[in-house]
């Protein structure tokens, strides 16, 4: 299951999930004699028994039987952390990052027995510049839903639909990015329809072997707003046909809701109202299925999360799975979605290669993601090096790529650089990950002055603030009354006494946990040596999703005091 809704009625899909063969390789030699392994797809490798710690390349193949003459449409929802897809031996991609989708085609493709192999690496080295040794663990393999797809010469590539309330009614920008793979130009018409409301998109002539942009405002008066109380969500649905023809030949349905994201007075809105953030930060990790997450184990996350009172999720560090996305829009949670990169130093930034990772991944966060209503910011380079000049640079020009993306959601970016950062001028939200209690033994209330008096001296002021992240280790049954670092009990008093001071200041916007589960990490570079059990053990649960004591702490807060009912004016829903 690639999202929670059918994405085509009209175009044929077959998702390619099951079993494939693997069998992992030295060097670049994709015809393999004999596979060793059957693994699942989507899965990580390293839950097979032999495969545990296996960091370098494999192939994984399917056999793929066409039925009728047609070209073929891939889409890998996330191949970690590299992928050079062929068929038939022809090579059809490449790409790079676990957490971002990616499509290739293969035109004119014959009836038959055809073969797909992916060769697929999750090493380290000055390539990747955004997958190093870190607090979380590289998994490798076909970590995410795999689908083929039959596709006509002209066919739907995507939709971007933008709500927006003016007059006392909601309309939408809709943006239709239509492919032509012909070698001539071909005549089409095109039809939405969203509820019982159906609306003609126009006629185009889209050129040959060409990719085509086509947008329209369009009214929609009795819709329902999603909000958070009321996530109301529409099926969007886009009919491409043929010169003169009554059937479409081919179909796009994605998800939609009605609501708008706002800064004003400090303040984050949507839909006009003040919304507080109560949430955790979240990697895709669990001792069963490492980041191949299926939906029971997704739900149940969300399950616990919102048991606790949660209504955030910050997606840490890297785009998620849609079908959590999907999750979160059905709930009414908002998501923080953020790009891959965590912690790179300067001289990290400076890889050759962190330029065009990260623009790849900007671009395929947002394009992929734009459609979810429960997104209401983009972040992008958690604690980078954003105290210099040239990491200055490079978080702008993230923005303003992200910006020219997409207009509708403020952004934002984590930082630990205290009163030395230098970016707090190019955000629409300031964000702070702080450590009082764990790293280092000041007061909540003493870190929120001098955050406080930083952010509005320094290009922050009258922008909302979030704790990003806060916490400390509580390893999952070291008990003691005393207090000692990294028991159950210093982990619940640290995160109590951080909502305390957070949650009751009237300049606070939200404040996001460090961390929802226990996590994996690396073993190289001296991680496994900062960490006990070589794990980040700040998880409110464990990796098992056992509650630590601390689970009881949220929960006070977060469904308890703090949480001042903010649901004054804004749009009447
Ligand atoms: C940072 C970082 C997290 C995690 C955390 C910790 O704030 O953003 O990824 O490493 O610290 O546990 O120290």
């Amino acid at each position: 299951m690639i999202r929670l809704f059918e994405t085509h009625k009209v175009r044929e899909k077959i998702e390619l999930e099951g079993i494939w063969d693997f069998s992992p390789i030295k060097d670049n030699e994709i015809n393999v004699q004999t596979y060793k392994y059957r693994l699942p797809v989507p899965g990580c490798w390293e839950m097979h028994p032999e495969l545990l710690t296996y960091r370098g390349k494999g192939v994984y193949r399917k056999n793929i039987t066409i039925k009728q003459k047609t070209s073929l449409r891939f889409e890998f929802k996330g191949v970690s952390h590299t992928a050079d897809v062929y068929f038939d031996n022809n090579k059809i991609a490449h790409h790079y990052n676990a957490y971002t989708p990616f499509s290739a085609i293969v035109p004119e493709v014959e009836q038959g027995k055809h073969e797909l192999t992916v060769l697929v690496d999750n090493s380290f080295s000055e390539a990747s510049a955004l997958h190093i040794p870190n607090d979380y663990y590289t998994y490798g393999g076909l970590i995410r839903p795999v689908v083929m797809q039959m596709v006509e010469e002209v066919f739907l590539e995507r939709v971007e639909f933008t709500p927006f309330f003016k007059e006392n009614n909601w309309s939408a920008d809709i943006k239709i990015f239509i492919e032509n793979i012909s070698p001539k130009n071909c005549i089409c018409i095109l039809k939405g329809n969203i509820g019982n409301y159906t609306f003609d998109m126009g006629v185009y002539e889209i050129p040959a072997s060409q990719k085509f942009e086509i947008s329209k405002t369009v009214p929609f008066p009795d819709v329902k707003a999603w909000s958070e109380s009321s996530p109301n969500l529409y099926l969007l649905e886009i009919q491409l046909f043929g010169k003169d023809s009554l059937i479409p030949s081919d179909d796009y349905i994605d998800r939609v809701g009605f609501r708008t994201v706002t800064i004003e007075n400090e303040k984050i809105r949507v839909n006009g109202k003040e919304i507080f953030l109560k949430g955790f930060n979240r990697h895709e990790d669990h001792p069963s299925v490492g980041a191949s997450f299926p939906l029971q184990l997704m739900m149940q996350d969300l399950d616990i999360m919102q048991d606790m009172g949660a209504n955030t999720v910050r997606t840490s560090h890297y785009p998620n799975d849609e079908r959590f996305l999907d999750l979160c829009d059905e709930r009414g949670l908002y998501v923080w979605e953020e790009n891959h990169a965590r912690g790179l130093d300067l001289k990290k930034m400076q890889n050759p290669n962190f330029v065009k990772q990260c623009e790849d991944c900007n671009r395929e966060m947002v394009q992929y993601h734009y459609n979810h209503p429960s997104i209401i910011t983009w972040g992008i380079l958690n604690e980078c090096a954003s105290e210099t000049e040239e990491g200055r640079l490079l978080y702008k020009q993230q923005f303003e790529q992200i910006r020219g993306l997409d207009k509708s959601r403020p952004l934002t970016f984590a930082s630990n650089k205290w009163v030395t950062d230098l970016c707090l001028d190019l955000v629409d939200i300031v964000s702070y990950n702080t450590y009082p209690g764990w790293y280092w033994d000041t007061s909540p209330i003493d870190d929120y002055h001098k955050l406080v008096n930083y952010k509005n001296a320094h290009g922050g002021k009258n922008k909302p603030l979030i704790i990003s992240e806060f916490g400390g280790d509580g390893i999952y049954g070291y008990r003691d009354e005393g207090l000692s670092k990294g028991s159950e009990e210093k982990q619940a008093d640290i995160i109590g006494a951080v909502l305390d001071v957070f949650m009751g200041k009237p300049d606070v916007s939200g404040v996001i946990i460090w961390q929802f589960c226990d996590c994996r990490i690396s073993q190289e570079n001296g991680w496994a040596l900062n960490r006990a059990c070589s794990r980040n053990n700040k998880g409110i649960v464990d990796r098992f999703r056992r509650p630590k004591l601390a689970a009881k702490e949220v929960k006070k807060h977060f469904k308890g005091t703090g949480t001042a009912n903010l649901e004054k004016g804004g749009i009447n829903i």
